[in-house]
């Protein structure tokens, strides 16, 4: 080997170490509160390319191509054939569903390629992560041709390292986007929400100190005497420090790493608690290596003890309303703050203390605004129906899920339960799969409680009985009834009884039934807002006469679209149980909601 070659294959390798380390990096350590670091927004608008055959990807034998899309090819001269060109191909805005912005792309599913062009000062001894808010649902990215990861799942962020990558001038990514339904996803393929695909929230450039402050987390102790917490960095140095400072209760702490880059920290404090009364944030400050990392955040205590739900010491009944992540006025992915702000104030506005974000992780914003309007959350990940138990693969996606789920909102005050599943059927390989979730989600945040939808419920003399075994691993039982709607007449629902072998609170995590806005009848015509406004009455009949009943989420709290809902002139593809139409106009049953509730608030 001639000594240049040696040169050559010692930098190559040394180059795959680093990016090996970053790439490892990337998976291992989440960087926390992406939207307060310094960074460069990827916003806007991109050029896309439509793929329904992966021809940018796979070559004529099926093969993945050496010189896909994510190339970048621009033809030499006149004689050149290239057969795409991200710079003339159609635009499309990111954040935002292709659903929602393209009328042929509205029932599309596939592949989507992305491409935009950006400009960095590059800056020595920086490090650079890529950050997206959610792709649905597999994305493949690359930085200037070279793949820096993949991520699989459609509503967790993701981040890549991408410093080895970027130059000053003329960057170019490009994400491969596809959102394919199927069988061993995450959701699976059957669900009741439409498939919104694309570059859903935000992406960003974070630049970052070349050793960053990764991960942290804080919260109340468990003895309520003080704030509790760890702190992470990207990588270990010696004698490594990060000052954690809340100026508000006088605590501005040098927490010392260890050889991993980590520490956890408990600081004596008697902060004023924050509640859906008094939802009091404090500026909590990580400071490491030049960077001061800010974030608002709220200290309480939630627990279980026999049927009671106690928010600080308290008990409480969850007055809550069921969310999708559909923009308020119309259809398509919400994503902004403003969408969040109006959908949590709508939430305010019925009387609610408690909204459930179904049925998969809701973008950050919506956990920050609830933090910050007060509303306690349930926040879940898509284990719908029948994904595929039995799979030690889909288990790990779903598993990865979870994590992200909890990596990304840990801090949020709001969020009170995680929600491991919707109405799962019961069978064994659930069990050991969901039970299994469950122990996961308690290594990770034992602070928290686990629930889960469910909608088994055998018939007793009485009524119902809630024996689905799952009920003993949760510590909140859902239950998701549609009396009046899919069964039984609206006026048999009042004298409908509950019982349930698990001493153990329940939450009505879905009832409800569905009404076009404007269409008036007698009580008993299907569709009407005055037959909506009965199954109402009745369920709250109901749900008075349940002892163990500590909270309520109905489906929903506006229309949302769905591909399973085709009736003409009613449904025309929307689930129409909202309490608000599709444009946010109030329903009938609004006003029986929210008069149960004003009643439940002054109990
Ligand atoms: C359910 C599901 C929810 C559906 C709803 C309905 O039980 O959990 O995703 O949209 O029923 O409208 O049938």
């Amino acid at each position: 080997m001639k000594h240049s070659s040696r040169i050559t294959s010692i930098v190559t390798l040394v180059i795959m170490l680093l990016s090996f380390t970053s790439m490892a990096s990337n998976l291992d350590q989440y960087v926390q509160n992406a939207g307060a670091r310094q960074h460069i927004s990827l916003n806007g608008q991109w050029h896309r390319i439509l793929d329904p055959y992966e021809n940018g990807y796979y070559n004529h034998r099926y093969e993945p191509h050496e010189n896909g899309y994510f190339k970048n090819a621009k033809a030499k001269d006149k004689g050149d054939l290239v057969e795409y060109n991200f710079a003339t191909a159609p635009l499309i805005n990111v954040p935002g569903d292709w659903n929602t912005q393209e009328e042929q792309l509205f029932l599309y599913e596939g592949t989507v390629w992305y491409e935009k062009s950006f400009n960095v000062e590059k800056i020595t001894n920086k490090r650079y992560v890529m950050h997206f808010g959610a792709v649905n649902y597999k994305a493949i990215v690359y930085v200037n041709g070279t793949k820096v990861g993949e991520h699989e799942g459609g509503f967790t962020s993701f981040q890549f390292d991408v410093t080895e990558q970027i130059k000053d001038k003329d960057n170019f990514v490009i994400v491969k986007v596809d959102n394919r339904r199927e069988r061993d996803q995450v959701p699976t393929v059957n669900t009741d929400w439409w498939n919104y695909g694309g570059i859903t929230r935000s992406v960003s450039l974070l630049e970052l100190p070349e050793r960053y402050l990764a991960d942290y987390s804080v919260r109340l102790n468990d003895k309520g005497d003080g704030v509790i917490g760890m702190v992470s960095v990207s990588s270990p140095g010696k004698k490594d420090e990060v000052t954690v400072s809340i100026p508000e209760l006088k605590i501005n702490t040098n927490v010392k790493l260890d050889a991993k880059g980590m520490a956890s920290f408990d600081i004596k404090a008697n902060p004023n608690l924050w509640s859906p009364e008094a939802p009091k944030l404090y500026e909590v400050s990580f400071a490491f290596n030049g960077e001061t990392v800010k974030d608002k955040i709220g200290f309480r205590s939630v627990k279980v003890e026999g049927t009671e739900i106690f928010v600080n010491g308290k008990s409480m009944f969850l007055r809550g309303i069921s969310i999708h992540e559909e923009s308020p006025f119309g259809g398509g992915r919400a994503w902004s703050e403003a969408d969040a702000r109006t959908l949590l104030t709508w939430a305010k506005e019925l009387g609610c203390n408690f909204v459930r974000l179904a049925h998969y992780p809701h973008n950050e914003m919506m956990l920050k605004i609830a933090d910050e309007l007060g509303l306690l959350v349930w926040s879940e990940i898509p284990v719908y129906w029948t994904v595929m138990f039995d799979s030690k693969d889909v288990y790990a996606k779903a598993e990865k899920q979870l994590t992200e789920m909890i990596t990304r909102d840990k801090n949020r005050a709001a969020v009170i339960m995680w929600s491991v599943a919707n109405e799962t059927p019961v069978q064994d390989d659930r069990l050991v799969f969901l039970g299994n979730l469950i122990k996961k989600a308690r290594a990770l945040d034992p602070s928290r409680l686990i629930t889960a939808a469910m909608d088994t419920q055998s018939t007793s003399a009485n009524g119902k009985l809630i024996d689905d075994p799952l009920a003993k691993y949760v510590d909140i039982i859902g239950i998701n009834s549609y009396c009046g709607w899919y069964s039984a007449k609206p006026a048999d629902c009042g004298n409908l009884r509950w019982e349930s072998h698990y001493e153990k609170p329940i939450i009505m995590s879905e009832v409800g039934a569905g009404a076009l806005k404007g269409l008036h009848d007698k009580k008993e015509v299907i569709w009407t807002e005055e037959f909506q406004a009965d199954v109402y009455v009745h369920n709250i009949e109901m749900m008075e006469n349940m002892p163990s009943l500590r909270g309520v989420t109905p489906w929903i709290l506006k229309d949302f679209r769905s591909p399973r809902r085709p009736l003409d002139n009613v449904q025309d593809f929307w689930n129409r149980k909202g309490l608000l139409s599709e444009k946010g106009e109030r329903k009938l049953a609004w006003y029986v909601l929210r008069d149960f509730y004003q009643k439940k608030a002054a109990e």
